[in-house]
Protein backbone atom coordinates (compact mmCIF):
# COMPACT_ATOMS: atom_id res chain seq x y z
CA UNK A 1 0.00 0.00 0.00
CA UNK A 2 1.26 3.60 -1.40
CA UNK A 3 0.22 6.69 -0.24
CA UNK A 4 1.40 9.92 -1.79
CA UNK A 5 0.97 13.06 -0.06
CA UNK A 6 0.98 16.79 -2.05
CA UNK A 7 1.14 20.05 -0.68
CA UNK A 8 0.52 23.19 -2.83
CA UNK A 9 1.89 26.94 -2.39
CA UNK A 10 3.29 28.42 0.63
CA UNK A 11 3.43 25.26 3.15
CA UNK A 12 6.83 25.23 2.75
CA UNK A 13 6.66 28.40 4.86
CA UNK A 14 4.86 26.69 7.70
CA UNK A 15 6.61 27.51 11.24
CA UNK A 16 7.87 30.52 9.18
CA UNK A 17 4.70 33.09 9.32
CA UNK A 18 1.29 33.24 10.60
CA UNK A 19 1.52 30.74 13.55
CA UNK A 20 -1.82 32.11 14.62
CA UNK A 21 -2.93 30.44 11.63
CA UNK A 22 -0.91 27.65 11.04
CA UNK A 23 0.84 27.00 14.15
CA UNK A 24 4.66 26.69 15.07
CA UNK A 25 5.93 23.36 13.35
CA UNK A 26 7.61 23.49 9.79
CA UNK A 27 7.31 21.41 6.61
CA UNK A 28 9.73 19.06 8.00
CA UNK A 29 7.62 18.59 10.70
CA UNK A 30 4.82 17.71 8.31
CA UNK A 31 6.62 15.26 6.64
CA UNK A 32 7.90 13.62 9.77
CA UNK A 33 3.76 13.40 10.85
CA UNK A 34 3.22 11.68 7.20
CA UNK A 35 5.88 9.37 8.01
CA UNK A 36 5.40 8.52 11.57
CA UNK A 37 2.00 7.80 11.02
CA UNK A 38 2.48 6.13 7.68
CA UNK A 39 4.99 3.41 9.24
CA UNK A 40 2.13 3.12 12.24
CA UNK A 41 -1.10 2.15 9.67
CA UNK A 42 1.26 -0.52 7.57
CA UNK A 43 1.91 1.58 5.03
CA UNK A 44 4.91 0.41 2.38
CA UNK A 45 5.62 3.93 1.47
CA UNK A 46 4.36 7.12 1.55
CA UNK A 47 6.07 10.37 -0.35
CA UNK A 48 5.25 13.85 0.73
CA UNK A 49 5.91 16.35 -2.01
CA UNK A 50 5.17 19.83 -2.19
CA UNK A 51 5.32 22.83 -4.96
CA UNK A 52 4.44 26.29 -5.54
CA UNK A 53 3.34 25.32 -9.20
CA UNK A 54 -0.19 24.85 -10.04
CA UNK A 55 1.35 22.50 -13.62
CA UNK A 56 3.63 20.50 -11.15
CA UNK A 57 0.89 19.55 -9.06
CA UNK A 58 -0.77 18.63 -11.89
CA UNK A 59 1.71 16.36 -13.07
CA UNK A 60 2.63 14.73 -10.41
CA UNK A 61 -1.11 13.63 -9.70
CA UNK A 62 -1.11 11.96 -13.08
CA UNK A 63 2.43 10.24 -12.12
CA UNK A 64 0.57 8.87 -8.77
CA UNK A 65 -1.06 6.90 -11.38
CA UNK A 66 0.25 2.92 -11.15
CA UNK A 67 2.71 4.01 -8.75
CA UNK A 68 0.51 4.74 -5.84
CA UNK A 69 -2.96 3.35 -4.02
CA UNK A 70 -4.29 6.76 -2.88
CA UNK A 71 -3.68 10.20 -2.10
CA UNK A 72 -3.97 12.86 0.11
CA UNK A 73 -3.86 16.30 -1.12
CA UNK A 74 -4.00 20.05 0.69
CA UNK A 75 -4.14 22.06 -2.43
CA UNK A 76 -3.44 25.13 -0.21
CA UNK A 77 -4.67 28.07 -2.26
CA UNK A 78 -5.45 26.38 -5.16
CA UNK A 79 -8.23 24.53 -3.40
CA UNK A 80 -10.07 27.17 -4.42
CA UNK A 81 -9.13 27.82 -7.54
CA UNK A 82 -7.91 25.22 -9.53
CA UNK A 83 -10.40 22.78 -11.83
CA UNK A 84 -6.72 21.70 -13.66
CA UNK A 85 -6.16 19.99 -10.22
CA UNK A 86 -9.65 18.78 -9.87
CA UNK A 87 -9.63 17.32 -13.10
CA UNK A 88 -6.53 15.91 -12.59
CA UNK A 89 -7.49 14.08 -9.34
CA UNK A 90 -10.83 12.97 -11.50
CA UNK A 91 -8.70 11.66 -14.27
CA UNK A 92 -6.57 9.37 -12.44
CA UNK A 93 -9.55 8.11 -10.04
CA UNK A 94 -7.37 7.23 -7.10
CA UNK A 95 -8.74 7.39 -3.59
CA UNK A 96 -8.20 10.63 -2.72
CA UNK A 97 -8.55 12.91 0.67
CA UNK A 98 -8.58 16.35 0.91
CA UNK A 99 -6.88 18.00 4.51
CA UNK A 100 -6.65 21.54 5.54
CA UNK A 101 -4.42 22.50 8.62
CA UNK A 102 -6.79 25.37 9.47
CA UNK A 103 -10.93 25.46 9.76
CA UNK A 104 -11.09 26.47 6.40
CA UNK A 105 -15.13 26.72 6.97
CA UNK A 106 -14.97 29.47 9.62
CA UNK A 107 -12.43 31.59 7.26
CA UNK A 108 -12.59 34.19 4.48
CA UNK A 109 -15.43 33.61 1.85
CA UNK A 110 -13.41 32.86 -0.52
CA UNK A 111 -12.08 29.66 1.14
CA UNK A 112 -15.70 28.38 1.28
CA UNK A 113 -14.93 26.95 -2.24
CA UNK A 114 -13.23 23.99 -2.76
CA UNK A 115 -12.83 22.22 -6.31
CA UNK A 116 -10.54 19.27 -5.16
CA UNK A 117 -13.27 18.35 -2.92
CA UNK A 118 -15.57 16.90 -5.73
CA UNK A 119 -13.12 14.49 -6.34
CA UNK A 120 -12.23 13.32 -2.67
CA UNK A 121 -14.14 10.71 -0.57
CA UNK A 122 -13.29 12.92 2.72
CA UNK A 123 -12.36 16.32 3.89
CA UNK A 124 -10.22 17.22 6.95
CA UNK A 125 -10.48 20.67 8.15
CA UNK A 126 -9.19 22.54 11.02
CA UNK A 127 -6.76 19.99 13.12
CA UNK A 128 -3.43 21.37 12.58
CA UNK A 129 -0.74 18.95 11.01
CA UNK A 130 -2.30 16.35 13.16
CA UNK A 131 -4.96 16.32 10.31
CA UNK A 132 -2.62 14.33 8.26
CA UNK A 133 -2.07 11.70 9.81
CA UNK A 134 -5.78 11.36 10.25
CA UNK A 135 -6.62 11.31 6.46
CA UNK A 136 -3.74 8.43 6.16
CA UNK A 137 -5.44 6.46 8.14
CA UNK A 138 -8.84 7.18 6.58
CA UNK A 139 -7.33 6.80 3.04
CA UNK A 140 -6.02 3.20 4.56
CA UNK A 141 -9.61 2.02 6.32
CA UNK A 142 -10.99 3.21 2.72
CA UNK A 143 -8.31 1.21 0.68
CA UNK A 144 -8.47 -2.15 2.85
O1 LIG B 1 -5.64 25.43 6.02
C1 LIG B 1 -5.00 25.01 5.04
O2 LIG B 1 -4.33 23.98 5.08
C2 LIG B 1 -5.00 25.81 3.74
O3 LIG B 1 -5.04 24.88 2.66
C3 LIG B 1 -3.70 26.59 3.72
C4 LIG B 1 -3.59 27.53 2.53
C5 LIG B 1 -4.83 28.40 2.38
O4 LIG B 1 -4.75 29.16 1.20
C6 LIG B 1 -6.09 27.57 2.35
O5 LIG B 1 -7.21 28.43 2.27
C7 LIG B 1 -6.20 26.73 3.62
C8 LIG B 1 -2.38 28.46 2.69
C9 LIG B 1 -1.08 27.75 2.89
C10 LIG B 1 -0.04 28.78 3.16
O6 LIG B 1 0.65 28.42 4.30
C11 LIG B 1 1.39 29.37 4.93
C12 LIG B 1 2.20 28.93 5.94
C13 LIG B 1 2.95 29.82 6.64
C14 LIG B 1 2.92 31.16 6.33
C15 LIG B 1 2.11 31.60 5.31
C16 LIG B 1 1.35 30.70 4.61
Amino acid sequence: MKSLVINGPNLNMLGVREPDIYGRQTYDDLVAICKKAATELGYDEVEVFQSNHEGAIIDKIQEALGTFDGIVINPAAYTHTSVGILDALKAVALPAVEVHISAVEEREDFRQVSYARAACFATITGEGLEGYAHALRLLKDHLA
